[in-house]
């Protein structure tokens, strides 16, 4: 069975950027939802699992309530982890990597901002760390992610919200400035500890 995790700040942490009814909402409402639904399917479908990661390995024998409700859970979960109200910068290894790929901060943040503001509908967009040891951009549609299996597109280090329910309270329709906004408070702490402590590219892409 999963849980829900406990969020370890106030849901005003994030004030002004993200308002604290959106994240009460989010988090007690949205993502609960996702972890019942999820531990119902799996519970209908005979199965037992204490890590999404095993769910994500084999993705495709699984139901469509089991992929989104799974997905659903991870993408919640990593969303919650990378926000801070603290000011916080990238670590020498991560900048290195955008350096070599996008040149500066500001062109790597121009180019996520990108990818989610021409992104349509309901899903999520990823810095990810590729097989090349190369960093990504990538949007997935609903709660795909790119640890699933038949995506497998590279370890995930900053994930977005993109659904209207993350940002519609504050900002409306106005995604480009709830993804302005989110600069403000992402933790590039926790973006920089997944970079160097994620697993073995074999662990998660050839497997
Ligand atoms: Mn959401």
């Amino acid at each position: 069975m999963f849980i829900l995790p406990e969020f370890n700040r106030s849901y005003s942490s994030y004030e002004p950027y993200i308002d604290a009814k959106t994240m009460e909402v989010h988090h007690t409402k949205h993502h609960q939802g996702y972890v019942e639904k999820l531990n119902k399917a799996l519970v209908e479908g005979g199965f037992e699992y204490s890590r999404i990661e095993d769910i994500f390995e084999s993705i495709s024998n699984f139901s469509d309530a089991i992929r989104n409700n799974a997905g659903g859970h991870y993408n919640h979960t990593m969303y919650w982890s990378i926000l801070n109200s603290m000011m916080t910068s990238p670590s020498s290894e991560l900048m290195e990597l955008i350096n070599s790929k996008y040149g500066m901060v500001d062109d790597f943040k121009a180019e996520f901002t990108k990818a989610a503001l021409t992104f349509f509908g309901s899903g999520w967009v990823w810095l990810v760390i590729n097989e090349k040891n190369e960093l990504d951009i990538l949007t997935t549609r609903d709660h795909d992610n790119p640890l699933m299996s038949d995506i497998k597109k590279g370890y995930p280090l900053i994930v977005l919200d993109l659904w209207e329910h993350s940002y519609y309270l504050k900002h409306q329709n106005r995604r480009v400035d709830y993804v302005k906004d989110f600069w403000s408070v992402l933790d590039w702490d926790e973006v920089s500890r997944r970079l160097s402590e994620r697993p073995e590219m074999n662990d998660f892409l050839n497997s």
